[in-house]
């Protein structure tokens, strides 16, 4: 098994134990901490079932006891791929417990990115539902036990579906007593995904120290104490929904996190009120149907104090409406799960809060704006945005290619092109790779581009991102076809599912071509031609 790490040099590992950002605390030890200090507080709501942070602490040592029980052994990795539920938290916290280490896959993934990510991870295990959304993961779990050798169990929850014969979380149970101690805060806690430039997901290995460091300093910005009900719209494996502040920073906190089943308004509203939640956090084109539903509800908007949106840009104009619509404060956040993340302070002036995307949570984020030609750039002109800090990674697992093109120096290449005001907050202004932001999932051109090409009729197929008023950007594909092939739109997106992807990289738009462009010169580079076929296609628009 090849190990997980992530290591800073000892001179900043040193400033940053010294300045107070790594404390030494851990993932077990938080909500160990918390179930003592004030067992009965409620931790977590899903629908009408509460669950009180000592009856959490007792239910995730006890799975975490039980895996140890079956035989795994800490360090061991488990993919979870799970819904907004109580036994998310359950089953990390277990892990946690146990010393073994979470890799979160996000509940739209499909078997590519569940097989890719089970297989970098080596994951020895995986914690998963029999249905999401309507597909049977139960059944797509049972099907890869039989291909991935390093596969030893498929653990389901509520009830087994179609995949009987697979163990039950609930049923999975041991002494605490056999926990190991507490991990070494400089060791990987967990295991988050890259949105992938390039190809498929890469993998995030996070520290206690930096992770928890993070948590506390959001919850800081955030103002998220003991008081706070957290609203968990988005799904809880995504970066932001765990750390900006998110579930994970809401009990550090020892607050209240209320799990939401749709963030559609009709269903989130209500639970705002029903529930008294006071922050919550959406990607752009969330808070756009929220903008424009809220003038129905505004009493059951009541209780929220603060909105965060990130994810993806949000414009000044849409940004502007929040508080006189939405009736609370709007942070912008602009985060990554390599680490680095900005937010704008709450009493920071209304035109930062609309016009920025934040400035960093610490004083030790290191931020570079450089030129094509790694020059800096001054303060007000856009550049490439490169970032060191006592959170933000120096290496993906397992990935030289990537991590010699990712990292320079320490620096992480976030591939984000920004604008940097002399306040230190950051406007962004796009990026200089080719992913597709698709309201806040990240696609990799070139990843959607291997499934077209995959079809036996397609010769060749450039995808790009457009700018899209709903989604911010939606995905595009200029297909050409092999001679004497006619396939339809139609075709395509049936032959991305067969592709068993997740499927919000289906294309958006099809457009055929007789054939793409060249120079004089010869073939152009990939780059290029995405950003002719853009240029054409928003002129056509
Ligand atoms: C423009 N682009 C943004 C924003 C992220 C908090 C919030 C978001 C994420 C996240 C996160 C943006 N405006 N406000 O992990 O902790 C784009 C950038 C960035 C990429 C990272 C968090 N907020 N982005 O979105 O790892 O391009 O993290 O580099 O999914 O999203 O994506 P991801």
């Amino acid at each position: 098994m090849k190990p997980l790490s992530q290591t800073w040099p000892d001179d900043l590992a040193a400033r940053y134990k010294a300045r107070g950002y790594w404390r030494g605390e851990t993932f077990p030890a938080m909500l160990r901490d918390r179930a003592a200090e004030h067992p009965d507080r409620i931790a977590l709501t899903e629908g009408d079932t509460n669950l009180t942070y000592g009856a959490l602490n007792a239910r995730a040592r006890s799975f975490g006891a039980g895996l140890l029980a079956r035989g795994y052994q800490p360090g061991d990795r488990v993919l979870v791929q799970l819904h907004n539920c109580i036994e998310f938290f359950t089953a990390t916290f277990g892990l946690f417990a146990a010393g073994l280490v979470p890799v979160y896959a996000l509940p739209a993934h499909r078997r590519t990115e569940v097989d890719h990510l089970l297989r970098k991870s080596e994951a020895v295990a995986m914690i998963t539902k029999a249905r999401m959304d309507g597909f049977d993961h139960g059944a797509l779990g049972a099907d890869l036990l039989g291909d991935i050798p390093a596969l030893r169990e498929v653990i389901l929850i509520g009830g087994t579906g179609d995949a009987a014969g697979l163990p039950d979380l609930e049923g999975i149970s041991g002494d605490p007593a056999t926990l190991p101690d507490d991990p070494d805060p400089q060791s990987v806690a967990h295991v988050q995904i890259s949105g992938g430039s390039t190809g498929m997901s890469k993998l995030i290995p996070r520290t206690h120290d930096d992770y928890i460091y993070t948590l506390r300093a959001s919850n800081e910005i955030c103002n998220v104490t003991a008081a706070s009900v957290y609203g968990a719209v988005l799904p809880v494996a995504h970066n932001f929904t765990m750390s900006s502040p998110g579930v994970y920073g809401a009990l550090h906190a020892g607050a209240r996190v209320v799990l939401f089943p749709s963030p559609v308004p009709d269903a989130a509203f209500p639970l705002i009120r029903r529930e008294g939640v006071t922050i919550t956090g959406l990607v752009p084109p969330l808070a756009l149907l929220w903008l424009d539903s809220a003038d129905r509800s505004q009493a059951d908007l009541a209780p929220l104090e603060v909105l965060l949106v990130g994810g993806a840009k949000f414009l000044p104009e849409a940004a502007r409406r929040v508080t006189p619509v939405l009736g609370c404060t709007l942070q912008q956040v602009f985060g990554m799960a390599e680490g680095l993340v900005n937010y704008t302070r709450l009493d920071d002036d209304p035109a930062v809060i609309t016009q920025t995307q934040g400035r960093p949570i610490s004083p030790d984020d290191e931020i570079l704006v450089l030129d094509d030609a790694g020059q800096p750039v001054p303060d007000g002109s856009p550049g490439h945005l490169l970032t060191r800090g006592p959170y933000t990674i120096s290496a993906y697992h397992d990935e030289a290619g990537a991590n010699t093109r990712s990292f320079e120096d320490g620096f992480y290449r976030t591939g984000d092109i920004v604008i940097r005001h002399p306040s230190g907050h950051l406007t962004v202004q796009g990026r200089a790779g080719d992913h597709i932001n698709r309201a806040g999932e990240k696609i990799s051109a070139e990843e959607v581009e291997d499934h077209l090409l995959a079809h036996p009729g397609v010769f060749d197929a450039v995808v790009v991102s457009i700018p899209d008023s709903h989604l911010g950007e939606r995905i595009a594909a200029f297909i050409q076809l092999k001679q004497g092939q006619a396939l339809r739109a139609l075709d395509i997106r049936k032959f991305m599912r067969t592709r068993q992807v997740a499927p919000f990289k289906t294309p958006d738009d099809i457009r055929f071509v007789t054939e793409f462009g060249t120079t004089a010169v010869g073939k152009i580079s990939r780059k290029e031609l995405r950003n002719q076929l853009r240029t054409a296609a928003l002129a056509e628009d």
